[in-house]
């Protein structure tokens, strides 16, 4: 049941966002090519390892006419993957108990896709493993996704771990985009960086000198490299096929690569950072968005998650779409970032522009762990209580939705009308 008090504390939160609207239409009418990039963590965006850069196209991409938002962290369940994927096109939160592209296959959905189909737009998706995994294949198309090429539909020229290599996906995708009615939204789903991370010699571009050479540090950060100058390599393909000047390149990681529970992981990454590998930086992953030509140079530091991807985008694609409409906020016109977790970490755990709040396992508040994203300091526990409360009204709220398949109300009337529906 929804806890109505809970609710109307959510509702709140939407007067948040500011109608003076920055960034509106921004990338109005050119395709769109998001590449939801595969355990690609926001420590490696201007790092290096030995002397050389580990994401030296990123990098550039960044500060080259982008708005890179720095602070913005994955909010997966139990699909992973496909959970980025979920949060990020429909701006409501995962499942609790499986992954979401199964749990609500059956779903009405306003997605971001479905958004830009009614404005003229046409799309299509990529992945280079087989298309019944995760079960995207059955449900793309109420995600508003028309057009699927996954393994079976692709070349299999070039395996790596587990699939078709993210150089031959890049690759052979070109033709289909020509083919593709403009503008489209393209949305990628890379493969090569996934766990363990193995990869033949040959594919690998760092040098690794004693410290961390043949660690799983070393192994994780070859294949962030490799994604990494395949989109550069993928980059200078849309310019001689004149596909990049009318277009924006999106980026986010879809979740973590090193998980900080696996004790040679949080060795390795405790050293390499200098600092403790916890929650604030296993959860953050880059979000980018290059608009070509647009002379734009901008990081946002507002903390933000995948569920803000959907409105965010919205907005500087020109989309009229009211505040009320999905559980997201546009990063670019709010002031007070919020971000709830509820797997992976227990529920009620929140990131927001100060701390970084971890509710116990044992679900007692007073055994929670809390610490400043900026200092590291320890950080009071009941100043965590109102957005311990506010997460857990969020989630609360979308589990209600999604279970009740409300979605096309919330499109019409609005969050507040599912507070007059409820009994
Ligand atoms: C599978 C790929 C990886 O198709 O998307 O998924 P993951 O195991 O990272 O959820």
């Amino acid at each position: 049941p929804l806890d109505i008090d809970r609710v109307e504390a959510v509702m709140d939160t939407i007067n948040q966002v500011d109608s003076n609207q920055k960034g509106f239409g921004w990338a109005k009418n050119r395709n769109v090519i998001v590449i939801q990039a595969e355990s690609i963590q926001n420590f490696v965006i201007d790092r290096e390892i030995d002397g050389q850069s580990i994401t030296p196209v990123l990098n550039n991409l960044i500060n080259n006419d982008s708005i890179y938002f720095s602070r913005y962290y994955e909010q997966v369940g139990w699909g992973n993957t496909s959970d980025a994927e979920f949060i990020s096109h429909n701006s409501f939160y995962p499942s609790t108990k499986t992954f979401s592209y199964k749990a609500f296959e059956d779903n009405e959905f306003i997605t971001l896709p479905s958004l830009l189909k009614e404005a003229g737009y046409s799309t299509i998706a990529f992945h280079g493993n087989e298309g019944s995994f995760w079960n995207r294949e059955s449900i793309y198309s109420s995600q508003g996704i028309d057009t699927f090429i996954s393994l079976e539909a692709l070349q299999q020229d070039e395996l790596i771990g587990i699939g078709l290599s993210d150089g031959s996906l890049f690759k052979q995708s070109v033709d289909f985009l020509k083919k593709q009615s403009q503008p489209f939204y393209s949305f990628y789903i890379t493969l090569t960086s996934h766990h363990p991370f193995m990869m033949e010699d040959q594919y690998k571009g760092l040098k690794f000198q004693d410290t961390y050479k043949d660690t799983l540090l070393e192994d994780y950060l070859q294949t962030v490299h490799y994604l990494d100058n395949e989109l550069g390599n993928f980059i200078e393909l849309l310019k001689k096929e004149g596909l990049y000047d009318n277009s924006i390149i999106v980026i986010y990681g879809d979740h973590e690569g090193l998980n900080m529970r696996n004790e040679e992981a949080n060795h390795l990454l405790t050293s390499f950072l200098g600092k403790p590998y916890e929650e604030d930086e296993m959860f953050r992953v880059p979000f980018i968005v290059h608009i070509p030509n647009s002379g734009l140079n901008e990081e946002i530091g507002t903390v933000g998650g995948q569920i803000d991807f959907f409105p965010t985008m919205a907005n500087l694609l020109g989309l009229e779409m009211e505040p009320n409409k999905t559980l997201g906020k546009d990063l670019l016109n709010i002031t007070d970032g919020f971000v709830a977790k509820q797997v992976h970490v227990a529920r009620g755990s929140f990131i927001d522009d100060e701390k970084i709040f971890i509710m116990s396992n044992d679900g007692i508040f007073e055994n929670s762990k809390a610490w400043n994203i900026h200092t590291r300091e320890p950080v009071d526990l009941q100043e965590c209580r109102e957005g311990y409360e506010r997460a857990l009204a969020e989630i609360n709220l979308s589990e209600y939705i999604l279970q009740n398949n409300l979605i096309p109300t919330v499109k019409e009337e609005g969050l507040e009308s599912i507070l007059q529906l409820h009994p």
